[in-house]
């Protein structure tokens, strides 16, 4: 007779790999369709199991943590963005909330800088001249856009993930500038120049890249007032959260020409993000494929996993956020 397996209720379909182990070690309670679950559903899916492997796009606010059966024990996040997730209602159940951090830095960097391209060489207008056969020949003035090497590329959070652009940007010939909460040691700053505070940053960065976290502190970040800090003409990205920018800010002033263009992988209210940018010509958007990688997505999994084992055997999880 078989000893019955720990039941683990994953919200989301998740790469083949990782539900491979998760059979191998735990009796899944998988989501085959990949349906996103409302609150009754993810209450429903956790009865009877002793840990969650959620998503980004799973809210776990106070009252939905409440709500959970007491066997619950941990709640393993597949991002490393942990916002969704009240961490001190989860504490005061006793339930370890984990996430997947270092695993999705490179892949992320990479989809920060093809949003960083993508808006200077004006890539959606380029493709669409293209695919929709009105691309009449080579022109000396056609859809001309602006040159990486020499500008200066302003960090806003200079974690693993804006610290592995800068190495990118380094690489294109752009000057590293940064605002953090603490200024970095020399031999991780690699010559950028830190700024104490964005609006410092701001007026110095004809590129700007976002790379903090979630959170009241930094909702809106990027508004009106600060918008009017950066030089003319320059390019906003973002693959962090839409929270930390204002929607209608932006979009007045990728059409005033204050922005020369946005590249963004990530937008307020996912999936319905603000309707204004589908009919702007000087933006650049994918649909939140920051960490979408074979390798990093199997590799967020495993991370999770590796969190529910060690909860579950009653270890420290390495990646406890709580
Ligand atoms: C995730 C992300 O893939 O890790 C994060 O915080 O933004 C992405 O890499 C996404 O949030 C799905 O959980």
């Amino acid at each position: 007779m078989t000893a019955s397996r720990p039941v683990v209720f994953v919200t989301r379909k998740l790469p083949d790999a990782v539900e491979d182990r998760l059979r191998r070690d735990y009796e899944p309670r998988l989501n085959r369709d990949d349906r996103v679950y409302g609150p009754d559903q993810l209450i429903e899916g956790a009865r009877g199991a002793i840990a969650i492997l959620t998503c980004a796009t799973d809210p776990w606010p106070a009252p939905q943590i409440q709500r959970l059966p007491d066997e619950v024990r941990a709640l393993a996040t597949f991002s490393v963005g942990v916002e969704h997730i009240d961490l001190g209602a989860a504490r005061a159940r006793g339930i370890t909330v984990t996430n997947t951090p270092d695993v999705l830095t490179e892949a992320t960097a990479d989809i920060a800088m093809l949003c960083l391209l993508g808006a200077a060489r004006r890539a959606f207008e380029a493709e669409a001249l293209i695919r929709t056969g009105r691309w009449a020949g080579w022109r000396p003035t056609q859809l001309l856009g602006l040159e990486l090497a020499g500008a200066v590329l302003g960090i806003v959070g200079m974690g693993r993930i804006g610290q592995a652009v800068a190495r990118r940007a380094r690489g294109f010939g752009m000057h590293i500038h940064y605002c953090n909460r603490r200024r970095l040691p020399p031999e991780v700053e690699q010559g950028a120049w830190f700024h104490h505070t964005l609006a410092s940053l701001l007026p110095q960065a004809r590129f700007l890249s976002l790379h903090c976290p979630a959170g009241p502190e930094t909702h809106q970040l990027i508004n009106r007032e600060t918008l009017e800090l950066l030089p003319r003409g320059a390019v906003l990205v973002n693959t962090a959260r839409g929270s930390l920018i204002d929607d209608e800010a932006v979009l007045d002033a990728l059409a005033s020409g204050q922005l020369f263009a946005a590249g963004f992988d990530v937008y307020a209210g996912e999936p319905n993000l603000h309707p204004g940018y589908r009919t702007r010509r000087n933006c650049f958007l994918l649909p939140h494929l920051g960490s979408a990688t074979i390798e990093t997505r199997n590799a967020m999994g495993f991370r999770c996993l590796d969190n529910l084992d060690a909860v579950l055997a009653g270890r420290a999880a390495p990646d406890a956020r709580n």
